[in-house]
């Protein structure tokens, strides 16, 4: 019995030195220890990750309101304003699955000499908004409220006052509560550089209404957003299309889309104008300096190179082209941007709608960060007035 119970004493106390090996809740780690455990495993493989965008460090920024950053990567997966094929509410995830062979390690961007991650700005993923797919007016109100609360952070840097936002889509509707939320947050109008095949300026009251409207819809935000104020009317500021292609009710259409201040450049542009004619189009009606809300539309591009996508328009530019021009228009003063209609069911499966529309956030979170880089040179100031409204 004594022996029984002295050797059940010893594999006891056995099992309390195996515990030893486990932490201990009181353990102090040094940071010796600590920088070693970063050495070996803080790093992540293209393919590996929880599938932040890029790898980036993910908070959920509109439940940790004193989080700062300068931009705040935030997804909507919104799709019941469509007119034709859902799917976009899926467009946030696979967005940042297409963007995991973006890193901060290999990053760099050789047309800027900059890498994006690794500038004055502290760019996290903020997560997704959660917004409700059964109700509109719900989800209109929850996107402007997460929206406005989340470009009224704190910036991390003192370059700029004011985060800016990229925004995942999500249709294209999502772009009204954005412009609203600047509205809230500058408290003045603003231009919009809008890359798509579609005008977006619709009237929906122009169309047959028997049963009512529905002025928010992913076609109509645009003239919603003139109604209320949120874009400029005056011509020496008017908003720009690029990359136009669709068949129209009539002529009226151009009509009333002038009547909205707005310039058009067409798909076939291109042709003779060439990527440099359009870019000084673009650069010429918004300059440097006024804030430019940026919204793409992933159907801007051809079929062919963005399938997925809700209403896909035959005759658009290729993926080469639209980054060409994407940097050719780095100069413009981005507040904020939405990458928008991403619809991932129909893309191939070789992934190329998300590898694009992961390349065009590449593209734009380098212009923005190299942009006030430039601007730290060139005026020699840290001031952030020049670049807020
Ligand atoms: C621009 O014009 C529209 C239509 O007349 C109007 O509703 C809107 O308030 C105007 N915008 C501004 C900023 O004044
Ligand atoms: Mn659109």
């Amino acid at each position: 019995m004594k022996r029984a119970w002295l050797m059940l004493t010893l594999a006891a106390l056995n099992g309390i030195q195996a515990c030893k090996h486990s932490h201990d809740d009181n353990k102090v780690w040094s940071e010796a220890e600590l920088a070693e455990l970063n050495a070996k495993w803080d790093s992540e493989w293209a393919f590996g990750g929880i599938g932040s965008f890029a790898h980036l460090p993910h908070v959920k920024c509109l439940t940790h309101p004193s989080e700062t950053f300068d931009i705040a990567i935030v997804g909507a997966p919104f799709d019941t304003a469509v007119t034709y094929r859902p799917g976009a509410r899926f467009g946030p995830r696979a967005i940042r699955h297409a963007s995991g062979r973006q890193h901060s390690l290999r990053g760099f961007n050789p047309r800027t000499n900059t890498n994006p991650y690794q500038t004055w700005a502290k760019i996290i993923d903020c997560g997704d908004i959660p917004i409700t797919p059964i109700d509109n007016n719900i989800a209109q109100r929850q996107m402007f409220e997460a929206l406005t609360e989340l470009g009224q952070h704190r910036t991390a840097s003192s370059l700029i006052s004011k985060p800016r936002l990229m925004v995942l889509g999500g249709d294209h509707s999502l772009s009204l509560p954005a412009l609203r939320a600047l509205n809230k947050i500058y408290g003045h109008e603003i231009q919009v550089l809008h890359f798509d095949a579609h005008l977006d300026t619709w009237d929906p009251n122009a169309y047959p209404a028997y049963w009512g409207t529905t002025p928010f819809n992913h076609g109509s935000m645009f003239w919603l957003a003139n109604q209320e104020g949120l874009l400029s009317n005056s011509s020496d500021m008017p908003s720009v299309h690029a990359g136009l292609r669709t068949r129209l009710s009539s002529i009226a259409d151009f009509e009333d889309d002038t009547a909205q201040n707005w310039i058009r450049y067409s798909a076939s542009d291109i042709d003779h104008l060439g990527t440099e004619g359009i870019i000084n189009g673009i650069m010429d009606a918004l300059g440097t300096t006024n804030p430019i809300y940026l919204s793409v539309d992933i159907d801007v591009l051809d079929p062919a190179f963005a399938p997925g996508t809700g209403t896909p328009e035959p005759g658009g530019w290729s993926t080469r082209e639209f980054i060409h021009i994407l940097r050719g228009i780095e100069g413009l003063n981005i507040v904020g941007a939405d990458v928008v209609e991403v619809s991932p069911v129909y893309q191939g499966s070789g992934e190329e709608t998300t590898f694009a529309a992961a390349q065009v956030v590449y593209e734009l979170l380098t212009s923005m960060t190299k942009r006030v880089l430039h601007k730290d040179v060139s005026q020699g100031s840290l001031g952030a007035s020049k670049d807020e409204l």
